[in-house]
């Protein structure tokens, strides 16, 4: 299938002409457009790049080193063409939606019963919400689920395009950008400082987006810094939910209204090179906000998951069940 979307209108969007060529055998090859869209009413701009539809083998072999069990069984999976941030959501780009009071015109294709909706904005984190990482060009840490699909209601009124979380299966492909090896760059772990901030080049801290190697894709930091928030609830067999010997066409565990646990990915600045595997899974558990001395706890913030950011999608054609979908999580939740 030939990229649909290049006829779309790409408003207040620096476009960049890009001949993209996936390594993968299995990826289709299109000529397809990156983009560069700057915030309306900021001078934040983020880059997005186009990512083949295809086919690719989702999980790990059993004789990857490091795997742990919930990355099995091993299936064949197939994904429509998407957009993906170049980068990990920087504090830049979330400052402009959470310390903002303003209500985005909604976006046309959104149904009526979800117009009425106004956005939801985190209240003030109980301390300094970069916990000393760094903000400029540093990427956003310590929010929840909820946060970061709330965000993408925002940025998708706020631009006029579809923008949410990653799929599971959209992060794991992306990140494999054609590859069958244990990182996108190959096998060896002695290679990872070229391309990741991990545990033992980091210096316990998040580094500011895109100054390691990008993959064969062109996306940065898929490999450690932080872990990224997908869209998908988590559960350790949920492989074997969509394996029986047949493909699995745009898999998704849609969340549910409880706070855990949902899917993280690639590992981060915290972590060994086996948990930034192109393959590894995260679920995300209590732990992670551990330290909230609030009572109920925040539903926004994660003060113990230093670790923990995003990365948006754009969907060429979204999928069913993600359809103008939002977190369902409130103060109730469990
Ligand atoms: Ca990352």
């Amino acid at each position: 299938m030939r990229w649909i979307c290049l006829s779309l209108p790409i408003m207040a969007a620096t476009v960049v002409s890009w001949a993209f060529c996936p390594e993968s055998s299995i990826a289709q090859a299109p000529s397809a457009t990156a983009y560069k869209e700057t915030i309306s009413g900021t001078k934040v701009a983020f880059e997005m790049l186009p990512i083949p539809g295809g086919k690719f083998a989702m999980g790990t072999a059993d004789s990857e080193t490091g795997r742990s069990p919930d990355e099995g069984p091993r299936h064949e999976v197939e994904l429509k063409p998407f957009w993906m941030g170049k980068c990990e959501v920087t504090w830049d780009e979330f400052d402009a939606y959470w310390k903002s009071e303003d209500q985005p015109q909604v976006r046309g294709d959104e149904p009526a019963a979800l117009k009425a909706d106004a956005i939801t904005r985190p209240t003030p984190a109980y301390a300094d919400e970069t916990f000393g990482h760094g903000r400029d060009d540093n990427p956003v840490i310590c929010i929840t689920h909820h946060t970061a699909m709330e965000y993408c209601r925002w940025l998708s009124r706020k631009t006029g395009k579809w923008y949410r979380l990653p799929t599971e299966a959209e992060w794991e492909y992306a990140c494999r950008a054609g590859t069958t090896t244990a990182y996108s760059f190959g096998d060896d772990k002695a290679k990872l400082g070229e391309h990741a901030w991990f545990a033992d080049n980091s210096e316990e801290l998040a580094h500011k987006v895109g100054k390691k190697k990008p993959n064969p894709w062109g996306l940065h930091d898929m490999h450690g810094n932080v872990m990224e928030w997908c869209v998908d609830h988590y559960e350790k067999d949920a492989y074997a939910r969509f394996a029986m010997g047949k493909l699995s066409v745009r898999p998704v565990l849609v969340p549910s209204e409880k706070r855990f646990s949902h899917v993280a990915r690639g590992g981060s600045w915290a972590d060994k090179p086996e948990f930034l595997r192109s393959g590894a899974r995260r679920g995300s558990d209590k732990s992670w906000i551990r330290l909230d001395p609030q009572r109920p706890q925040s539903i926004w913030w994660l003060t113990s998951a230093e670790f923990v950011g995003f990365r948006i999608v754009r969907p060429a054609d979204e999928q069913p069940e993600l359809v103008n979908i939002r977190s369902k999580v409130t103060k109730q939740s469990p």
